[in-house]
């Protein structure tokens, strides 16, 4: 056995401790600094060059790319919007790390660490050009930015050895006045203010403003024209007049967002072009100026995500100006054999839809328009597809360029190929919107309220249940089209104070009943009935 450590931690101990670590610190911001100013500049100068993407927006897609697909799914699912923010800065963050091992590295091997940060630099370069989109500003502003962080490397590191040899002699001179070191000073100013530099340019750069949501896209303008056959009017009795319930048509802002690209690619309406081939009789290669002279259809369709959790918000109602996928299709005439459409994204994401959808009489669209406005970018501009009935990854392709015309066992679309559903149908379900989770309401009449959703079949009923009461029929909003949620309301009297639990069901247009059977989203939608406790004084 062995005694007790005597204790060994003296003053002098703990004080050379605390002068390691400034040094290590010191070390790191070798590192650091220029790599603030590189990210920085370069994420700068792609705004100021309207450049569509930057060193950390190009590493982070890059990141994306390489993750595992139940990974992706994951953050699809637990951080739903925030899932952009928390990568870039995870990507950040994890950025830092490395950057402050090479400052490490700068003390005792110069030469080795300017090799790596400029080969790291190089490797970012290389990001930003293999980017889908990326122009000569793209790389304009990446090399520019890489120049400047470079300089600020050398820069910082031959400052650091005349500090370090200044400040040797000033203790061999028995002058400990560290402060007053004209080469430490220059040094701590010197870097100082270059990483004040990079984190500003950083702050006004291009990665912050895409994903915070800000200026995203060119600006490019559509003008729409008038659909050939417009959009019925929505009836104001579409929409229950409950404080808390999701208006009928979801503004845009509003809409959720979900894909594999960290900023939507740039593509400027005058190139894009949409190409229609594979097994069809035609090739049709379709420009948007073309586009806009054929004779579009708007209507309110409700697009939904498998990754959906049950009562979740990736669901949402639009006005959706486009062409008529059939039409387009029948221009090409896909052969006999075909049974799927594989639509591919100019970020490379694609989706396979069977092929009867997109031509058996339902508006699946060729989209250029939400809600009287040209699509924004993160909604797919200039052109999308939306096919009703269908979950979006097996239908909804945004920044659309691509229709290959083939056959289930020939070609699978993203998702599919990483085990999720090959077909997508939306199943039925519902939510209860009000009362809120955990809620508190006056005792007495307590009011419930939500949205449902079966798109092809419709909701016919929807049923609500107070605690373990039976299933009560809720009253229903007008329906606008089978392919359009349909919202509800729904009464209790009497209700005592207390701790309550309400759950929802729906039932579609050909009488199949939302399933009470708790399933995961993988593959195709998590199932199980929405259920809320609220309570009641
Ligand atoms: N290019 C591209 N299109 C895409 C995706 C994507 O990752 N990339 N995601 C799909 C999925 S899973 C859904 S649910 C819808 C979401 O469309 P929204 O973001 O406009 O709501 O887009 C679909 N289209
Ligand atoms: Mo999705």
């Amino acid at each position: 056995m062995s005694s007790p450590a005597p204790p060994r931690q003296s003053r002098g101990h703990s004080a050379a401790l605390c002068a390691r670590a400034r040094r290590a610190a010191g070390a790191a911001a070798l590192g650091v600094v220029p790599t603030v100013v590189f990210l920085g500049t370069a994420d700068a100068l792609a705004r100021l060059l309207g450049a569509s993407t930057a060193p950390l927006l190009a590493l982070s897609q890059t990141i994306i790319a390489l993750t595992p697909p139940a990974a992706v799914a994951f953050a699809i699912e637990h951080l739903g919007t925030a899932d952009k923010p928390v990568l870039l800065l995870s990507v950040a963050l994890g950025g830092l790390v490395i950057a402050a091992g090479i400052g490490l590295l700068a003390r005792r091997r110069p030469r080795t660490a300017a090799v790596v940060f400029a080969a790291l630099e190089a490797g970012l370069v290389c990001a930003v050009a293999a980017r889908p989109g990326s122009r000569a500003p793209d790389l304009g502003a990446a090399l520019l930015g890489a120049v400047l962080g470079f300089a600020a490397f050398v820069l910082v590191a031959a400052l650091d050895r005349r500090a370090r040899r200044g400040h040797r002699g000033a203790h061999r001179g028995r002058n400990e006045g560290q402060a007053s070191d004209p080469g430490r000073r220059a040094l701590l100013t010197t870097a100082g203010t270059l990483a004040a530099v990079g984190a500003l340019s950083l702050a006004l750069g291009r990665s912050i403003t895409v994903v915070g949501g800000a200026a995203i896209g060119a600006a490019a303008r559509l003008v729409l024209p008038r659909p050939a056959s417009p959009m019925p009017a929505v009836p104001a009795s579409a929409q229950i007049a409950v404080d808390g319930v999701a208006p009928f048509i979801t503004p845009a802002a509003d809409f959720y967002r979900i894909d594999t690209a960290l900023t939507p690619p740039d593509i400027a309406p005058e190139r894009w072009s949409l190409r229609v081939h594979g097994l069809v009789e035609e090739e049709v290669t379709l420009t948007m100026d073309e586009l806009l002279s054929l004779p579009l259809v708007e209507r309110a369709l409700t697009m939904t995500c498998v990754s959906n959790p049950v009562g979740g918000e990736l669901v949402g109602t639009a006005a959706w100006l486009g062409y008529p996928l059939r039409s387009l299709l029948a221009r090409a005439r896909p052969q006999p054999e075909a049974d799927m459409v594989l639509s591919g994204s100019i970020d490379g994401f694609t989706a396979g839809t069977p092929l009867e959808a997109m031509r058996d009489g339902r508006d699946a669209l060729l989209a250029i328009g939400m809600n009287g406005e040209q699509l924004r970018p993160e909604h797919g501009f200039p052109a999308r597809l939306i096919v009703p009935g269908l979950y979006g990854f097996v239908s909804a392709t945004k920044w659309v360029t691509d229709l290959e015309v083939t056959r289930f066992d020939r070609a699978q679309g993203y998702w599919t190929k990483r085990g999720w559903d090959e077909r997508g149908p939306i199943l039925a379900a519902s939510r209860i919107e009000v009362p809120g989770p955990l809620a508190q309401v006056p005792a007495g009449t307590v009011v419930a309220a939500g949205t449902a959703w079966a798109q092809r079949a419709g909701v016919r009923s929807v049923q609500v249940r107070l605690d373990d009461g039976d299933w009560r029929s809720a009253h229903l909003a007008t329906a606008v089209s089978q392919d359009t949620w349909r919202q509800w309301r729904c009464e209790f009297a009497d209700v005592p104070p207390g701790l309550h639990a309400l759950t929802v069901r729906a039932i579609d247009g050909r009488g199949r009943v939302q399933t009470a059977e708790r399933r995961d989203s993988i593959p195709n939608t998590a199932t199980g009935h929405h259920r809320i406790q609220f309570t009641a004084q």
